[in-house]
C-alpha cells in the first residue's frame, strides 16, 4: 500500500527508536527531564526564541497559543480553510471562548488588505479582534508557502491593530527547506510560533511552541491545564531532536516526489492539477465529468493500492513523506492513472 494520505502516517527509523531508547528522562512536570530540556533550547536557538514548550500535539500547540492571545469573546482571524478552524474540532470557541473569523485567501494566503478589512472597529457591540493566526505551510491550500514580506506586511497590520500574532507552523520546515529562508527569519515575525516534529519531520508524537521566557511560562501552566503536562517523556523529545537533527534537509526529496507526482497526475484527462503550484510536499487535484462519488473513487484508489484523503467534493490531498520512495511515486502515478482513466467497473463494491 502506497500511503499518500499524509504525512503523519510515517514510522519512527530504527535508528531513531534508538535514540528514544537510550534518552535519559526525567518528571518533565518539575521541569527535570533533560531530554525535554534539550529539545527546547534547542527549537529556541534553531527559531531565534528565547523559550521553547514541547507539547503533545500540533492542535494542543496551537490552542494554547490561542487561549495565551486571547479572552473569551475576542476574535481571532484565521484564512477560511485554515486547519485551526476546519481540524481542530471547534476547540478554539470551547476552550478560549473565541469566535474566529474566516478571511478568505488565495490557496491559502491571506492579502493585508483583506485582514485589515476584517478587524473590528473598537465599539462594544462588536467583539475585540486580538489575534491574527497564520499558517505555513498552508495545509488546504496545498502546501504553498507564504512568502516572507507577506508574512512581514500581515504582522505589521496586527501590530497595527494592536493583535497579537501566531504562527501554526505545523510544516514550517518544508517551507524553511523550500525557500532557503531560516525558521527563524521566518519566527521573529510572530509572538508565539508552533512546529510538529510528527509530520515530515517523521517523529511520532509532538510539537513544540516557541516564544519568549514569559509567555513560555505562561503556556507551561496553560499547558498543564489543558492536561498536557507530560512526566518521563525525553523517550519522545529524543524521538525530535533525532527529528530535528537529521530529517530536515531530507525534506527536499517530499518536494521533489510530490512535483513529479502533480507531473504524472497532470496527463490524466480527468484530472485537474496544475505541477507549479505544488511548492512543497502536499498536492491537490481535483477530479472532473464522474458521476461517482468521491469516498468511492477513495475506496478504487485504496483498492488499487494507493491510500488518499478528500479535502472536498472531488478534491483529493496526496502528501509526500519520508516513508515515500521515488519508486513508490512512479507506482502511485501509474496506479492512479489507471484507476482515473478506466474507472472501477463497481467502485462501491471496491
Ligand atoms: N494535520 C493533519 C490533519 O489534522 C488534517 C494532516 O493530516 O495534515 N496544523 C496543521 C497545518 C496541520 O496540518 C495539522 C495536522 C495540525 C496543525 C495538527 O497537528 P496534530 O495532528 O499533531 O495535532
Amino acid at each position: 500500500m502506497i500511503d499518500l494520505r499524509s504525512d503523519t502516517v510515517t514510522q519512527p527509523s530504527p535508528a531513531m527508536r534508538e535514540a528514544m531508547a537510550s534518552a535519559p528522562v526525567g518528571d518533565d512536570v518539575y521541569g527535570e527531564d533533560p531530554t525535554v530540556n534539550r529539545l527546547e533550547a534547542m527549537a529556541a536557538q534553531l527559531l531565534g526564541k528565547e523559550a521553547a514548550l514541547f507539547v503533545p500535539s500540533g492542535v494542543m500547540g496551537n490552542q494554547l497559543c490561542i487561549r495565551l492571545h486571547t479572552r473569551p469573546g475576542d476574535e481571532v482571524i484565521v484564512e477560511s480553510t485554515a486547519h485551526v478552524i476546519r481540524y481542530e474540532g471547534g476547540s478554539a470557541s470551547s476552550l478560549s471562548g473565541v469566535q474566529l473569523c474566516c478571511v478568505l485567501g488565495t490557496r491559502g494566503i491571506l492579502s493585508p488588505e483583506a485582514v485589515k478589512a476584517a478587524i473590528r472597529p473598537r465599539d462594544i457591540h462588536q467583539p475585540p479582534t486580538t489575534l491574527l493566526c497564520l499558517e505555513q505551510t498552508h495545509n488546504c491550500g496545498g502546501g504553498t508557502i507564504y512568502p516572507l514580506p507577506t508574512i512581514q506586511a500581515l504582522t505589521e497590520v496586527a501590530r497595527e491593530h494592536g493583535m497579537a500574532t501566531h504562527l501554526d507552523g505545523a510544516r514550517l520546515f518544508n517551507a524553511v527547506v523550500a525557500t532557503g529562508i531560516s525558521a527563524a527569519d521566518y519566527a521573529r515575525h510572530f509572538d508565539t510560533v508552533s512546529f510538529c516534529l510528527s509530520k515530515g519531520l517523521g517523529a511520532p508524537v509532538g510539537s513544540v511552541i516557541v516564544s519568549d521566557r514569559e509567555r513560555i511560562a505562561k503556556l507551561r501552566r496553560l499547558r498543564k491545564m489543558f492536561g498536557g503536562g507530560m512526566r518521563q517523556v525525553g523517550i519522545m523529545a529524543a524521538a525530535g531532536i533525532y527529528a530535528l537533527e537529521h530529517n530536515i534537509d531530507r525534506l527536499r526529496e517530499d518536494h521533489e516526489h510530490a512535483k513529479r507526482l502533480a507531473h504524472l497526475l497532470a496527463d490524466v484527462p480527468t484530472v485537474r492539477i496544475d505541477p507549479d503550484a505544488v511548492h512543497t510536499n502536499i498536492l491537490l487535484f481535483h477530479l472532473t465529468n464522474t458521476s461517482r462519488s468521491t469516498n468511492e473513487w477513495i475506496a478504487a484508489c485504496r483498492n488499487a493500492g494507493v491510500l488518499l484523503n478528500a479535502v472536498g467534493d472531488y478534491t483529493f490531498r496526496a502528501v509526500t513523506h519520508l516513508d515515500i520512495t521515488a519508486d513508490m511515486i512512479e507506482k502511485a502515478g501509474q496506479i492512479l492513472k489507471q484507476v482515473f482513466t478506466s474507472g472501477p467497473s463497481n467502485p462501491s463494491q471496491a
